[in-house]
């Protein structure tokens, strides 16, 4: 091979290696375009949510599905080799379901047959995805993952039900993965006033607004308030803002539910939060109170900070707005 040769296959060399690098740099810009402009369906929890002790979080301490108040439906399934609990999800025709999903052990997948859903579920992560189940049937859920012998096991189903057969597994209680309910039905008032009916609400006795907050709230904010990023927003750090942004508007979140993105710290949330209506006047006035003043949120309230009372709460009930609605009140106060 003569000089000319060689230095013509160095050319050579050079070009399909510059070529290489030119490919090397539009796929992995594909793919960093891919992660940015369609998003995933994992929600990213910085390992906040435990794998060992998930279930002491009360979404997940009973998995299944249940009904919010605002008419959607909420189904918690958790994932462990080699078994998705609840294995079996019933669901009516129509129903808005929003799916909560995480590993308690390796990686699994969650992929529901005949249907676009189709999540990776990795330990320490909580995944979420919404669905419409439009059409009766039963819909096979398998793990598409492998996790290890028993994966071809690892097999479930949404068994979803005509609305009249649903309303009857119901009555009967014989309805399949159903989650404890996040409410009790009816919130019991505050300890009886003495003599009936005497006592005017200003004398009702103070509600333990910590402990409603336990009960009601900590299923997703968390009981210190950190809430989970990228599903259930933080109050520990951030309700003293909302309390800036307007007074109102906490009471107004509670009352009437919340839905629409959002940011939080630099973290986006586009989930529901269920409205609260039910609870009474007094309730409402200590959780608020309560979720401002807990985790050092005091240090943050301005210098004119109220609590609320149960007369706040009331002077806020004749408005009638939709989740949505409120999270246009949100936007105009400049809130992300
Ligand atoms: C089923 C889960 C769930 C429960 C239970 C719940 N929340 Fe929420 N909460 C959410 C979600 C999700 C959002 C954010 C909604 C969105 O993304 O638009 C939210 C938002 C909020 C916000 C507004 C945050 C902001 O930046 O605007 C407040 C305040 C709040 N919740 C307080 C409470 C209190 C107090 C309770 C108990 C009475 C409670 N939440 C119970 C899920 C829940
Ligand atoms: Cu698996």
């Amino acid at each position: 091979m003569d000089e000319h040769q060689h230095r013509a296959i160095a050319r050579w060399e050079r070009r399909w290696i510059a070529l290489s690098g030119i490919m090397l740099a539009v796929f992995l810009g594909l793919i960093a375009y891919a992660l940015i402009a369609e998003g995933g369906a994992i929600v990213h929890g910085g390992g906040r949510l435990q794998p060992a002790s998930v279930t002491s979080v009360p979404l997940f301490a009973s998995p299944g599905a249940r009904q919010l108040s605002s008419g959607d439906y909420q189904v918690a399934v958790l994932a462990r080799a080699f078994a998705f609990e609840p294995a079996v999800v019933d669901l009516p025709v129509g129903a808005h379901a929003r799916f909560y999903l995480t590993s308690q052990d390796v990686l699994h997948g969650f992929m529901i047959e005949g249907t676009s859903v189709n999540i990776e579920l990795i330990p320490g992560e909580l995944a979420y995805f919404d669905y419409t189940f439009d059409r009766p049937g039963s819909f096979a859920v398998v793990c598409n993952e492998y996790c290890g012998i028993n994966h071809e096991n690892m097999i479930g189903a949404v068994r979803v039900l005509p609305e009249a057969e649903y309303r009857q597994r119901q009555a009967a209680g014989t309805l399949q993965g159903q989650a404890a309910p996040l409410t009790p039905v009816a919130s019991t008032p505050p300890a009886a006033t003495g003599s009936a009916g005497a006592a005017p609400a200003a004398a009702a006795p103070a509600v333990d607004g910590v402990a409603v907050y336990d009960a009601k709230c900590a299923a997703c904010h968390q009981q210190n308030g950190e809430g989970h990023p990228g599903a259930f927003p933080p109050l520990a750090g951030h309700a003293p803002t909302l309390y800036r942004a307007d007074r109102s508007y906490p009471l107004q979140v509670l009352l009437y539910g919340l839905q629409g993105r959002i940011v939080v710290d630099g973290q986006s949330y586009n989930n529901v939060m269920p409205a609260w209506s039910q609870l009474s006047d007094a309730e409402l006035a200590a959780v608020a109170t309560a979720m401002l003043e807990a985790w050092g949120n005091d240090a943050a309230l301005p210098a004119d900070y109220q609590p609320y009372t149960a007369a706040d709460v009331a002077a806020e009930r004749a408005q009638a707005l939709t989740p949505t609605q409120v999270a246009e009140v949100r936007a105009k106060l400049g809130l992300e």
